[in-house]
C-alpha cells in the first residue's frame, strides 16, 4: 500500500473484490478498507479512534484468511457458509465465538453503507456544502442506528474536525474537482453493488443483527 491516499485505488480494490459470479473476495474488500484507513489517518488524530476499530476488524479477518481454515475465507459467501455450517457464529448473544468472521465483517459492511451515502452526497454537493454536515447526515441515516449514544457523540465530534470540501477533494488525490466527481460517479455503483450483494447474503441467512 502506498503512502499517499488515492481515491482511484480504493475504487480499484472494490472493483477487484467482485468475482465473475458476483461473489465478494475478502482479500480485496479488506484492501479497500485499508486504503480508507490511511485516508482517515491523514485527516488527523480525531479520527484515530475510528480507524483503530476498523484496523482491529481488518486484523481479525486477515487472521482468518491466513489461518489454517483460510481457504474457507476466500469470499464472503464461502465464509458465511463455512461459519454457519460449523456453528462458529454467536447468533443471539456473544459467547463462545465473540469475534466470528461474520459478525466482524458485518461491522465493516454497515460502515460501507455510510461511506456510500457520504460519497454520494459529496458527488452531488455544491461548492458551499459542508463536509461535516454531509458526513453526519450520512452517518445518521446509516451507521448511527447501530451505535450507542457515547460512540455517536464521539463520532459527531470527529466529524466537526473534518476539513472543508476543497481540501477533501484535494486529499482524494484524483485530479481536479470535475475529475473527482466523475470518478465518484463511476465508482459508486460498484461500492453499491458490493454492499447490496453482502446485504442480500446476510439477509438471506438472517445475519443482519449479529451481536
Ligand atoms: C472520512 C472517512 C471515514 C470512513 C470510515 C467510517 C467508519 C466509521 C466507523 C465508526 C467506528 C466508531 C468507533 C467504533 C465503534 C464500534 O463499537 C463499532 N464498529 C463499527 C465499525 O461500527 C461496532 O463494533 P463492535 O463494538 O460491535 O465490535
Amino acid at each position: 500500500m502506498a503512502d499517499t491516499f488515492s481515491l482511484q485505488r480504493v475504487l480499484e480494490t472494490f472493483r477487484s473484490s467482485l468475482s465473475e459470479n458476483k461473489e465478494v473476495y475478502i482479500k480485496y474488500y479488506i484492501s479497500g478498507w485499508k486504503e480508507l484507513v490511511s485516508f482517515m489517518n491523514s485527516l488527523g488524530n480525531v479520527f484515530s479512534f475510528i480507524s483503530k476499530d476498523v484496523v482491529c476488524k481488518i486484523q481479525i479477518l486477515e487472521n482468518f484468511l491466513s489461518g489454517e481454515n483460510g481457504s474457507h475465507y476466500v469470499t464472503i459467501q464461502s465464509m458465511v457458509k463455512y461459519e454457519l455450517e460449523n456453528d462458529l457464529v454467536d447468533l443471539t448473544k456473544r459467547s463462545s465465538h465473540p469475534e466470528s468472521g461474520c459478525r466482524t465483517l458485518l461491522r465493516l459492511h454497515r460502515a460501507l453503507r455510510w461511506l456510500e451515502l457520504f460519497l454520494e452526497k459529496l458527488r452531488t454537493s455544491s461548492e458551499d456544502s459542508k463536509t461535516s454536515v454531509m458526513c453526519s447526515d450520512a452517518y445518521n441515516e446509516s451507521l448511527a442506528h447501530h451505535h450507542p449514544w457515547l460512540i455517536r457523540k464521539a463520532v459527531g465530534v470527529a466529524f466537526c474536525a473534518l476539513p472543508g470540501r476543497n481540501t477533501f477533494f484535494d486529499v482524494m488525490n484524483a485530479g481536479d474537482h470535475t475529475q473527482v466527481v466523475a470518478l465518484l460517479g463511476e465508482s459508486l455503483p460498484l461500492i453499491s453493488e458490493v454492499y447490496q450483494i453482502t446485504e442480500d447474503l446476510y439477509a438471506k441467512n438472517n445475519l443482519l443483527e449479529l451481536p
